[in-house]
């Protein structure tokens, strides 16, 4: 297991430095961000990211996200040049010593939640999300601010990125999903590059929007598409646990070999599709987070982890979900569960 942290560039209040005194930290998680999806990325923006990390004694071998543009998505005539483009990033990462990249395919919105600052009684205060908040809003009119979406779209562009969708339906994104994964994972085979889809989050259909990436049987179904190692899968743990009937753990030791990325977070199930992040620690929430990593070592797990999104707290302010305090307390927390875990299977 190789420990990560998520550094959302220059403009990210959590520094590389602060990010190099967490103990154990490997590699940073990246990306460019300066260049629109569909877009290729400049050598020099990808040999940037990397001789930055490097002066701060951190590697940078994954990218989350090299971003899947709506177009892709949507499969019409502009997808086989912007998958062209895609795999082009694939091949310049794979130079630059990238071995992993995560994206995602939810179309139009990544994750989503109702609420940005639920307090908690200590004083803390998370992302939390509450489906009857969710469906009682629309996104055109633009009754919510969410975070991953609301600053991407301008009203207009939104409506109309949702009425190209109104006749896709989920087979129709397994098809269009089938035809990228088909040009992009044999070029991720020549880069060395393994591809680790991000599950959707929460793992069922919002706002009439198919999501497929969601559950046991459509994991497995989508890695079926393309056997092939660099098919694989990035492991949410707060994602798929959105869903109570996903068992985390029987789908590590199922689909293990192919899992290259680790997202650890917490979240606390307060009702039918509501729940609100917390810290990482198992007792904290409702997900096993100790079974969980036993459950990636004990499959041989050797690939990236990294703590998810942590509360605010110390009255921290910045980028909801990935300040400082409470991310860097769970990667010491994952970490400590790992050094026991794996001492005590090899009797020491
Ligand atoms: C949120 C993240 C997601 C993730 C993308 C991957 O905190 O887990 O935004 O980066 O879905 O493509």
């Amino acid at each position: 297991m190789k420990m990560t942290f998520r550094h959302y560039g220059d403009s990210d209040p959590v520094s590389l430095e602060k990010i190099s005194q967490i103990p154990q930290i490997y590699s940073i998680v990246s990306a460019v961000y300066d260049v629109p999806a569909g877009g290729v990325w400049s050598r020099e923006s990808i040999k940037k990211i990397k001789d930055d990390a490097e002066k701060h004694g951190l590697k940078f071998e994954v990218v989350e996200s090299v971003p899947v543009p709506e177009d892709i998505k949507l499969g019409n005539e502009n997808a086989p040049a912007l998958i062209e483009n895609y795999c082009e990033n694939i091949r310049r990462l794979g130079e630059a010593g990238v071995k992993c990249v995560c994206y995602n395919f939810m179309p139009v919105f990544d994750w989503l939640r109702s609420e940005l600052e639920r307090k908690s009684s200590d004083g803390s205060n998370s992302l939390a999300y509450d489906e009857n908040t969710v469906l009682s809003m629309d996104p055109v009119k633009g009754s919510l601010s969410l975070p991953g979406w609301d600053e991407s779209y301008t009203k207009e562009g939104l409506k109309d990125v949702l009425s190209q969708y109104e006749n896709i339906t989920e087979e129709m994104l397994w098809d269009n999903l089938a035809a990228f994964l088909k040009k992009v994972i044999p070029v991720a085979h020549e880069a060395g590059v393994n591809m680790a889809i991000h599950p959707d989050d929460p793992p069922w259909g919002i706002f009439g929007l198919p999501r497929i990436i969601t559950n046991e049987q459509n994991i497995e179904r989508f890695l079926k598409i393309v056997d092939m190692k660099e098919n694989g899968l990035t492991f949410c743990t707060g994602s798929l646990g959105a869903d109570v009937n996903n068992d985390l753990i029987h789908m590590i030791h199922k689909f293990g070999d192919r899992i290259h990325f680790a997202h650890i977070r917490n979240i606390k199930h307060t009702g039918y599709r509501q729940f609100h992040e917390t810290a990482h620690p198992t007792s904290c929430g409702s997900l096993d987070i100790y079974g969980i990593t036993k459950a990636l070592h004990d499959v041989g797990f050797d690939g990236y982890i990294r703590p998810d999104h942590g509360r605010m707290i110390w009255g921290e302010t910045g980028r909801y979900g990935y300040g400082l305090y409470d991310r860097a307390l769970g990667a010491a927390y994952i970490n400590g569960l790992w050094e026991a875990i794996d001492k005590l299977s090899r009797g020491e």
